[in-house]
């Protein structure tokens, strides 16, 4: 499958709560704006909750022809038809959802140094999630990584390689410019003062520097 990784929306309840919005209108808002993967995480969620909102989801990003991932769930995964995993750092986990979901499935992991990073392509991985770029408080136990070391990454490896962790559109170009292939982001798409404004400013900036690289 053909992934188009630039406007990588990750899902989050919270931070649509604490918005005021409903969870499904604001992904579809971010769907109708033009997000080009999204990711199912429910960290609280057991696997048949996740199941039966992850039907929900799937049904949702279909309408708008956009892939969906489901965060470190295999079985959620194959139960619901998503396109593939996001994995955390377990070559154990990451042979298991290839075996489970097949070739075709694209299965991401998130890196956080050379080796992890070599490890995940040496194993298979699709692509690459690294961060947390820039602070955030969507996940506190982040850990800092560098530009610096984000561009070592994207030049070590020849997956794709999508930048996460405090990105909205200040900091998109940026992190697009080190050669990353998209930014995955939560709050900055589903806290937005106007989500679609952010979406769109974003796919801007993508398409401004992929004309560069042409
Ligand atoms: N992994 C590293 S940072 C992060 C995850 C899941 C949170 C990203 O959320 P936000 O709101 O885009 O900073
Ligand atoms: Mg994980």
């Amino acid at each position: 499958m053909n992934i188009d990784y630039s406007v990588y929306l990750v899902t989050n309840r919270e931070v649509c709560e604490a918005r005021g919005r409903d969870f499904y209108e604001a992904v579809e808002e971010a769907l109708k704006a033009g997000v080009t993967l999204v990711q199912m995480r429910e960290k609280q969620m057991t696997t048949e909750e996740r199941i039966a909102e992850g039907k929900k989801l799937k049904a949702l990003c279909d309408r708008y022809g956009v892939p969906l991932l489901v965060d470190d769930d295999v079985t959620c995964a194959k139960a619901i038809g998503a396109a593939g995993v996001h994995l955390g750092q377990s070559d154990e986990a990451l042979q298991e959802g290839r075996r489970e979901l097949g070739k075709n499935a694209v299965i991401g992991i998130s890196a956080h140094n050379l080796q992890e990073a070599a490890e995940a392509e040496a194993g298979g991985a699709d692509y690459l999630g690294v961060g947390a770029l820039y602070p955030t408080d969507t996940k506190k136990d982040a850990t800092d990584l560098s530009l610096d070391l984000f561009r070592k990454i994207i030049r070590s490896v020849s997956i794709p390689v999508v930048g996460i962790g405090g990105i909205g559109p200040r900091e998109y170009g940026t992190v697009i410019g080190c050669g990353a292939h998209g930014c995955a982001m939560i709050s900055s798409i589903l806290g937005a003062g106007n989500i679609a404004d952010a979406v769109r400013n974003m796919k801007a900036q993508y398409e401004v520097h992929a004309r560069k690289r042409e």
